[in-house]
Order: C-alpha cells, then structure tokens, then sequence
C-alpha cells in the first residue's frame, strides 16, 4: 500500500503562553495525523524565523499543501529537502520555520505510523540511529526573561542517577516538591509564582544563593545544568548581571568560581551569541569537566554547528526542530555532533503546546538527553509522559 498525502491544513491555536500558533492537520488514505509548533522566548538571532502566525498558515494552505499532495509519508528527506527549496532562502523567512516544521513533524508521525512503528522507532530508522531512552535534566528555577524577578541566569536544571527514565523522574520530581516547601519556608507567598516553563521563581537575584537552595533539596547526587541565556543580559559590550557590569573576562572568572564550588556538569550559552572568544576561554578552561553547550549559539544549525567546531567554542548542542525547521536538517544536526563526541540535548521552548514529538525524537536519536521543564504544567508533562510510555514500550520489547 502507498502511503499519500491527500491533504493539508493549517490552523491557528494558543500555546502556553497564549499566543498564536500553527497547528497541522495532515490527512492521508490511511489517517489523519497533527502536529503543533512551539516558540522561544529567548531566541537565537540566526533561527529559522518563525513568521507571523497567519501568514505562516495561508503559506502552509496555499503554497506548501498543493506541492505535497499526492507525496509519500515515508520519503522524509524527500518531502524536507522540497519544502527547504520550496522557501528558498537561509532561513525560512519565505515560507516561515513554523510552517515547515509543523508541517515535517506531522509529515513523520504519518510515516512511523505507515510502517506501523512508534514514532521513536521510525525516527531511529530514518535517522540510522540506536534509540535510548534520555536522562531528564528537570528544571527547577527560573530567571532571565523567563520569570518577573531580578534572577539573571534563564534556568537552573538538575539530574540524578538512576537505573531508569522512570526513577530518574520520580526523584527529580520529589526534589522540585521539596524544592517548593523549603522556598515556601523561606519566602511565604511570593515562593509559589512559577515562571514561563513550570519551575519556581524565588525572589533571588544572587546565582550562589539559588544554587545552595538547590544543593539543599537535591542532595549529594545532584549534577546541575544552568543556562545562563547570556545573549539575554549582554548590552553594550558588558554582561548586565547581580547589579554588576561585567567584561567577558569578569563573567569567565565569575563561572570557573561557580564551577569550582559546586557540581556544575553544563553551562548552556554562558556568553552572548557572538561573543567566541568567550566561549572559546571558557572551552578550553573547563571544558573537560563541565559540557559547554550552545543554544543561542547554535541554533540548531548545521553551519554553526561546524563553525563552533572549528573554533572549539563548545562541546554541547541544544537540539530543537523549530530552531532550524525540518525533522531532517535537526537529524542531520544531531548525528553531526554525536559523531564528534558532542552531548546533545534535545529541549523544549519557552512557549511549547501538547505536542510531545520531543520525547520520541529524544528517544529516536539516542542521544541520551531531553529538557522539557519542570514537572508541572501539562506542556511539559506530555513529554515526560510519554518518556514513561515509551519506556514500558521498550521493556516490552
Ligand atoms: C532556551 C529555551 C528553552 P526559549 O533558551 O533554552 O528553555 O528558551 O524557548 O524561550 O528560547
Ligand atoms: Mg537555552
């Protein structure tokens, strides 16, 4: 039996944040199958642009949906590659990364389901990959433009060895509800207000003072991951932070500090996106010990991706589809850097909706990682939930 695309159809929905964004609607001769695109709060300069929302529907209804008809679910690279000539352009500013990405994601989940395979499964055969089940790396507090308060640094996330996804969960989510009883303790009411992505905002502007309240509810096992989004406090040269205006120098001295004292194992974009030099020093200082993993930096984007490499400017990719616009161009990203002994983090955005395609892409790829936000809202909890499916999925296997 073939597998066509009979029709397409964008629409308009809110995300968490309550803003517009694309959904597809991808109907074959043998189902209909959706996906719906995120959006980040903090973005990188050099993402695919998400265009405005209607403008990114008609182009999915009008130009993207009449090229596909007729198209075979299967062919993945095939379909990526004419939507990628479709727009035309570096990044996606024609047709919008928002409305490729939900239209390739959608694309993926009809053909998993046309070889009848889980999603996961059918990802690690497209994409030559061993699946694995991820380490979640839970967030736990908020700063940065992801929350109202002073906190410079965007997130502060956490993970603990287990023998399983499942175990590995629980105790990540006991530690973020002792987390909230030791802040209540400390700051009564104003403890309770969550920020963009689920997890505590205290009213803290001090980076140790969040990290011993952290050590605190995690205990000795905890491995902590920060990203600093530093793109976000950089202005004018200076990095804006607890009050002070640092030179690149200042903030590198600021963090080996950090790292020095407490068990830091990544720092997601300690430095401004185009600051090398910075992440270049801070590689080379540390970068044995602590992942340097570049979000803003890299964007998902395999020519990034190459240049960081040239420079040694990190050893750590974040991994988001709609940063780049395409289930093909994130694997091709992904197997680039775990070739090259890279730790890859698939993530969420600031603004997800119920679209859970992260946690099998997560597992698909294998490359052991996923952030998906606290352990609170429902947006981030659909990923979670569906690491603990597939985990029985695999054991049943
Ligand atoms: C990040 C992301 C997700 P945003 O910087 O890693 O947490 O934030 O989606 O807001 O860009
Ligand atoms: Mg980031």
């Amino acid at each position: 039996m073939t597998s066509k695309i009979e029709s397409i159809k964008a629409r308009e929905i809110l995300d968490s944040r309550g803003n517009p964004t694309v959904e597809v609607e991808l109907i074959t001769n043998f189902g209909k199958f959706s996906a719906s695109v995120p959006s980040g709060a903090s973005k990188g300069r050099d993402e695919a642009v998400a265009l405005n929302t209607k403008k990114a529907i008609n182009n999915v209804n009008k130009i993207i949906a009449p090229k596909l008809k007729g198209k075979d679910v299967t062919r993945q690279r095939e379909i990526d590659n004419l939507m990628i000539k479709l727009d035309g352009t570096k990044n996606k500013s024609k047709l919008g990364g928002n409305a490729l990405v939900g239209v390739s994601l959608a694309v993926c989940r009809a053909g998993a389901k046309a070889n009848n395979l889980p999603l996961w499964k059918w990802i690690s055969k497209i994409a030559r990959t061993q699946p694995l089940l991820p380490t979640p790396c839970i967030l736990f507090i908020e700063g940065g433009l992801h929350s109202k308060g002073d906190l410079g640094f965007q997130e502060f996330m956490a993970y603990f060895p287990a023998r399983s996804f499942k175990e590995k969960f629980k105790i990540a989510s006991d530690i973020y509800k002792k987390l909230g009883q030791a802040l209540k303790k400390r700051y009564g009411k104003r403890a309770a207000r969550l920020g963009m992505e689920g997890a505590f905002t205290p009213p803290i502007n001090k980076t140790k003072e969040v990290l011993d309240l952290l050590m605190g509810a995690g205990g000795n096992k905890i491995n902590i991951i920060i990203d600093a989004a530093a793109s976000t406090f950089f202005k004018k040269g200076k990095y804006n932070l607890e009050k002070k205006k640092l030179s690149r120098g200042e903030l590198l001295r600021f963090y080996l500090e950090l790292c020095k004292n407490y068990p830091i194992a990544a720092l997601e974009d300690p430095f401004f996106e185009e600051d090398w030099q910075g992440f270049q020093q801070i590689t080379k200082k540390i970068g044995k010990k602590v992942t340097i993993v570049g979000d803003d930096l890299l964007v998902t984007n395999l020519r990034r991706i190459k240049k960081a490499m040239e420079k040694k400017a990190c050893n750590g990719l974040i991994l988001k589809p709609n940063q780049v616009g395409t289930v093909t161009e994130t694997i091709e990203a992904a197997k680039y850097a775990v070739k090259r002994k890279w730790k890859v983090f698939i993530k969420h955005r600031g603004g997800e909706t119920k679209d859970d395609f992260i946690a099998d892409l997560a597992v698909g790829l294998g490359t052991g990682w996923i952030m998906a936000g606290a352990p609170t809202k429902i947006e981030r909890m659909v990923k979670y939930n569906r690491l603990l499916e597939i985990e029985e999925e695999l054991h049943e296997n």
